[in-house]
């Protein structure tokens, strides 16, 4: 393995065992260590790092100069939409002695100017080869090293490749027909020249109303004598508030600025805040309404977006700040229609990037400017001497297109890249972006991705971003270099299970409804698939530092001397699971089996006080039925829709010893609302007072009543179908037993969720998932052992998996999950239904565990299983499938 003996006069010390190692091998020694492509803010970090730890390096930059983004994007009004003093390095601690930044948001100029003044004072021109493409990059597996091809003739091998080509460098194509034959100035705010653009006395087009809009339409109309807007979807936008930097902003500086970059490393958008945890229906409506217009005040997005917790996961919380929004731009904007025209109503507030705005929607009231809704009016075609709609023949000087970017994938894809066995990136990428970490993909050894697909990048502040992957980068490298490999790469399993890690964290969001070029819906032909990370740096740093300390788990390492795989998952719970649990863990809250009973009950009864309500129903009844030994209490709850309904009898869980009718009430409403079913909630009688089988004589008892009731219920006599989750899955299992043997009432459905079905401990679930998911085993064995005794433990009335014969049963869905301790019997229990020819759906909830599916708007994770729950209940209620017709 190849190190280079240069270094940085003063800097980290080299690990001499490398040149041992070097000395041993007779593999080619490649023209540099590292090349990187792209001399962005990530191309420069990259430059000083990997040139201080003594690394051999080439920087191929495509443009004239240093800055990226900030070289390209030139135009009016470009400013960065993070405050100044948190879009910036935070290596260079001692920046306020040679560094000012003049105001909350710089302008290009001025964040240009700051990394010019970062590349000089830290010498880092002499790596980076301007104006120079690269076009290809190819692994050659036999030298194990890159073989990398510019525009300019170079050819350079290297050890490793890192794509610091940024997420919004790929400018979008025109897409509009005609553009070449317009006789005026065309500018895309991309591409924006060095020279000054006069626009004075010009009648100018703009076409896009992205931040790049946004920001240059104010701009452009103080200057040219007319503005028409060409707008095909409107944004939301906050007023930028643009002015000083804010003197409580420096003097947190001055009182430590290691502190406040370690809080912006740890934040959810590398910006130092506290991620919300209030619901937005949690507060009274005044008190949101005042914080909307605190957010509105600030003129800060990610302050704006964490407003409430439940901004982009809740459509009516959604919808209620996106009404906010609205009514502001109706109040700024004078004439009506061009007040409807910009106010975004066909998706929800944030899962497009919201601006950052100076005078956006007053702009508006200018005489001279002009909203053309292409949405109404489309743009048919560009022509000499100006734009055409549908409608209307407009006449420009000049063209401004702002219509931006193939985002985050674009510029990687744009280099001709390819891995073991001459594989194309742009083919396995074909589908959509498949990476491990965002850092890393498959098959591409020795490649590095800054801000990657799969990684947090354009949801978070940048700078931040950027040096947490550099960082891990530079650490890797120099992993390698002190173990003697000399490649790395992810694994197939590691990256396909971060790639459905990543999916499952947009999936309980907002964010998949919208087009948004977070989901590649900008460009045809892209594919929809949502690239950025969702969910916060803080968990993102946390997983990438996770995968380190576990010696580079889901990484395969090799080099001359061997190789070394620690293969596996980083993260496999739903991701909102996880962070239940992490914060139940922090909790510290007492277990139930560590107490006595009643205090076990009223614990468990204070716990369901905090959570969400769930769905609205129709009707909400308290009553009480007949049980085998007297009176328990029911809870029925009636969809809002015209009845009579079918019927579902509901079992509560809490291992019978705790819960009752009500204890389950999120969970009952939603499946009232999802299936469209009565669901009655009936109580059962709980041990140790009562033991087994007490709780069975008593849910026999609630369904025969409800059966000869169903009629006076609301319901609908014959369409009966018994649920329960737990405990109550296990009643729900035995009773459709005891019902077909007993020849009635007849049951139509069973639905077992997470059931116990044998109480078998010894099972390899009850050992994986013995502690840290909830339930525990230890606390199952507690419910056990208040409930029944051992000899009676393979009676069928608790162990339906013991019954002999299950042939004629009800059709059934059992729901289990991955991290339960009781997953493998209610496992066996769906497989034992199959072999006797029982219609069963087993559904096997990845990433739940015990209690996750029944958390109702909080475990939003769990909502897909609900809704196949409901669909099985549905297809339970078919005519179908009722005695009538059965007969
Ligand atoms: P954006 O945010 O992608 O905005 C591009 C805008 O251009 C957006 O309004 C597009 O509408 C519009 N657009 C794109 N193509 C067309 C065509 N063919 N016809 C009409 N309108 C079109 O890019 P920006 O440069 O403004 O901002 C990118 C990011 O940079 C920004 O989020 C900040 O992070 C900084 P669409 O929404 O696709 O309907």
């Amino acid at each position: 393995m190849e190190y280079p003996i240069t270094q940085d006069a003063g800097l980290e010390a080299r690990d001499d065992r490398l040149v041992t190692d070097s000395a041993r091998t007779d593999r080619p020694t490649p023209d540099v260590d590292v090349v990187v492509v792209g001399a962005g803010i990530a191309g420069l970090y990259l430059a000083y790092r990997l040139s201080r730890a003594g690394h051999r390096l080439r920087v191929f930059e495509a443009g004239d100069d240093l800055g990226g983004t900030w070289y390209w994007n030139r135009y009016p009004g470009a400013r960065v939409d993070v405050p100044s003093i948190d879009y910036m390095y935070s290596f260079d601690p001692n920046w306020q002695r040679d560094w000012q930044w003049s105001e909350k948001y710089a302008t290009q100029p001025e964040i240009l100017r700051y990394l010019n003044h970062i590349a000089d004072k830290h010498d880092l021109r002499r790596h980076i080869t301007f104006s120079t493409r690269v076009r290809q990059a190819g692994w050659d597996d036999g030298a194990s090293l890159w073989r990398v091809r510019t525009d300019g003739g170079d050819d350079v091998s290297a050890r490793f490749v890192v794509m610091a080509t940024g997420c919004l460098s790929m400018p979008k194509q025109a897409e509009v027909d005609g553009l070449e034959s317009f006789t005026g100035e065309v500018y895309f705010t991309s591409r924006w020249p060095h020279d000054p653009v006069d626009f004075t006395r010009k009648r100018v087009a703009v076409i896009g109303t992205g931040s790049s809009g946004v920001q240059s339409i104010p701009v452009i109309a103080e200057e040219a004598r007319e503005v028409v807007v060409f707008q095909r979807t409107p944004t939301f936008s906050i007023p930028a508030r643009n002015g000083q930097v804010s003197p409580e902003r420096l003097a947190l500086f001055a009182a430590n600025e290691a502190d406040y970059r370690s809080a912006a490393r740890m934040s959810p958008g590398g910006i130092p805040m506290e991620r919300s945890i209030t619901p937005t229906f949690s507060v009274s409506e005044a008190e949101r309404q005042q914080r909307y217009e605190r957010a509105w005040g600030i003129g800060e997005l990610f302050e704006a977006i964490n407003v409430y917790a439940d901004v982009l996961s809740n459509p009516a919380a959604n919808h209620e700040f996106a009404e906010f929004f609205r009514n502001k731009i109706r109040a700024i904007v004078d004439d009506p229609q061009t007040a409807s025209d910009l106010c975004p109503t066909d998706y929800p507030v944030a899962t497009k990037r919201p601006c950052l705005d100076t005078n956006y929607y007053a702009t508006y009231n200018l005489p001279h400017v002009r909203l053309v809704n292409v949405r109404k009016h489309p743009i048919r075609q560009i022509t000499e001497t100006g734009i055409d709609t549908a409608h209307e023949a407009f006449t420009f000087d000049a063209i401004v297109f702002a219509t931006g970017f193939d985002a985050v994938t674009g510029a990687i894809t744009a280099v001709d890249i390819t891995g073991r066995d001459d594989a194309a990136l742009k083919d396995k990428w074909a589908d959509g972006p498949q990476t491990y970490l965002g850092l890393t993909t498959a098959g591409f050894p020795n490649l590095f991705l800054i801000t990657g697909p799969g990684s947090p990048s354009v949801l978070s502040n940048m700078a931040v971003s950027i040096e947490q992957h550099v960082d891990w980068v530079l650490d890797c490298l120099g992993h390698l270099r002190a173990h003697g490999f000399a490649a790395i790469e992810p694994t197939a399993m590691a990256e396909a299970g971060w790639t459905q890690h990543v999916n499952d964290c947009a999936d309980i969001t907002l964010f998949p409804a919208a087009n948004s070029w977070y989901m590649g819906a900008n460009v045809p032909g892209k594919p929809r698939v949502f690239l950025p990370y969702p969910a916060g740096v803080d968990f993102y740093r946390a997983t990438c530092d996770e995968v380190v300390a576990r010696d580079y788990l889901g990484f395969k390492l090799s080099g001359p001397e061997g190789s070394m795989c620690n293969d596996g998952l980083v993260r496999r719970l739903q991701p909102d699971v996880e962070m239940i649990l992490i914060q139940m863990a922090a909790m510290n809250l007492p277990t139930l089996d560590s107490m006595p009973v009643d205090e076990a009950r009223a614990f468990y009864a204070q716990m369901s006080t905090t959570r969400p309500p769930g769905p609205d129903v129709g009707e909400i009844v308290d009553g009480v039925l007949p049980g085998a030994t007297g009176d328990l209490a029911y809870r029925l709850y009636r969809p809002p829709t015209p009845g009579p309904h079918a019927i579902v009898v509901f079992f509560h869980g809490g291992g019978w010893v705790v819960g009752d009718a009500v204890s389950d009430d999120p969970l009952c409403r939603d499946l009232c609302v999802r299936s469209d079913a009565i669901v009655i909630s009936a109580d059962y009688r709980h041990a140790p007072e009562h033991r087994f089988p007490a709780a069975v004589d008593d849910a026999m008892a609630a369904v025969r009543w409800v059966a000869d009731n169903a009629e006076a219920l609301g319901g609908m006599p014959g369409r009966l179908a018994v649920c329960g989750w737990s405990a109550g899955g296990n009643l729900a299992a035995v009773v459709s037993r005891l019902t077909r043997d007993a020849g009635g009432p007849h049951i139509v459905g069973q639905v077992l969720l997470t059931p116990p079905t044998d109480g078998d401990l010894t099972r390899a679930s009850y050992v994986e998932n013995a502690d840290g998911y909830g339930l525990t085993t230890a606390l199952a064995q507690w419910c056990y052992d208040h409930y029944i005794d051992p000899a009676d433990r393979r009676d069928p009335r608790f162990a339906p998996l013991c019954a002999g014969d299950l042939s004629g049963l009800p059709p059934a869905i059992v729901v289990t999950a991955e991290f339960d301790p009781l997953r493998d019997e209610g496992k066996a229990y769906a497989a034992a239904l199959d072999a006797a020819s029982v219609p069963v759906e087993h559904v096997r909830a990845r990433g739940h565990t015990h209690q996750s599916l029944t958390m109702v708007d909080v475990a939003l994770s769990g909502a897909p299983v609900r809704a196949r729950i409901a669909n099985a209940l549905r297809g339970f209620f078919l005519p179908t499938r009722t005695p009538e017709t059965a007969a």
